[in-house]
């Protein structure tokens, strides 16, 4: 408001770090279905927990990918890649586009009772908020993953953290968090069965360098022809 008022244009690069954002929420999968983070900490504790640490295998599981957007689309072919069946839930996605990237595009409920490992990569809205709340939870089978890279409250931390506790989810990941930082002490966090990071989704040096640079041709071509790209705010 205060840029608009001043006549100022603000631009982002939405697209900069699509790759990384979703490569990161592959990264939280594998760490969650393989223990990483914990086996790590076991190991620098000099202690050698083959049995803890038992995990699940991905190949041939079916992958429910939520929103088949810049990022989620990303994300599905990287879980094609890993020999997956993606099932994925986009009402803004039509069939031939699905048919294109090569995914089962399925009603919402039909994905959370048929998916292995879910994650979120929609934008945070009124019909989003919650997307993923105890009604959702109860359509999944027993023993499911959850990934959340996308914004925090599309999954219903206390819906979630029910969820955890009842072994409905086998585990939860979260890059995102309602409120950022969480507040020390926060229960999802806190629990074994969640890996999390802070919000680093688009957090590596070669997608800083790709909106950055996304973002000064946008200011170049403004300069030179007037086309305004991206702008959050004409
Ligand atoms: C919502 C969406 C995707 C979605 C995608 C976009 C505005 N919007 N909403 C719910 N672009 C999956 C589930």
């Amino acid at each position: 408001v205060a840029a608009t008022k001043r006549d100022i244009i603000v631009q982002n690069a939405p697209t900069g770090n699509t790759t990384t954002t979703a490569e990161h929420a592959i990264c939280l999968l594998l760490s969650l279905v393989r223990h990483i983070p914990a086996a790590t900490a076991s190991m620098k504790q000099d202690k050698w927990e083959k049995k803890k640490f038992q995990g699940t295998e991905i190949c041939g599981k079916t992958f429910g990918v939520i929103g088949l957007g810049n990022i989620g689309r990303i994300v599905a072919g990287l879980g094609k890649g890993l020999n997956m069946n993606v099932v994925a839930y986009d009402p803004f996605v039509s069939e031939t586009d699905a048919e294109v990237l090569g995914v089962e595009l399925r009603a919402l409920d039909e994905l959370l009772a048929r998916a292995d490992f879910i994650s979120v990569h929609t934008p945070l809205n009124d019909k989003t908020r919650g997307l993923i709340d105890s009604t959702a939870f109860e359509k999944m089978k027993d023993g499911v993953f959850l990934v959340n890279a996308a914004r925090g409250g599309i999954v219903d931390e206390i819906a979630c953290l029910a969820a955890l506790e009842s072994d409905k989810l086998a585990g939860a990941a979260f890059d995102v968090f309602v409120e950022e930082p969480p507040s020390a002490g926060h229960p999802l966090v806190a629990h074994p069965k969640v890996v999390c990071t802070p919000h680093l989704g688009a957090s590596t040096a070669e997608a800083q360098i790709k909106v950055a640079v996304m973002v000064a041709e946008q200011m170049v071509d403004y300069a030179v022809s007037g086309e305004v790209r991206n702008a959050l705010n004409v």
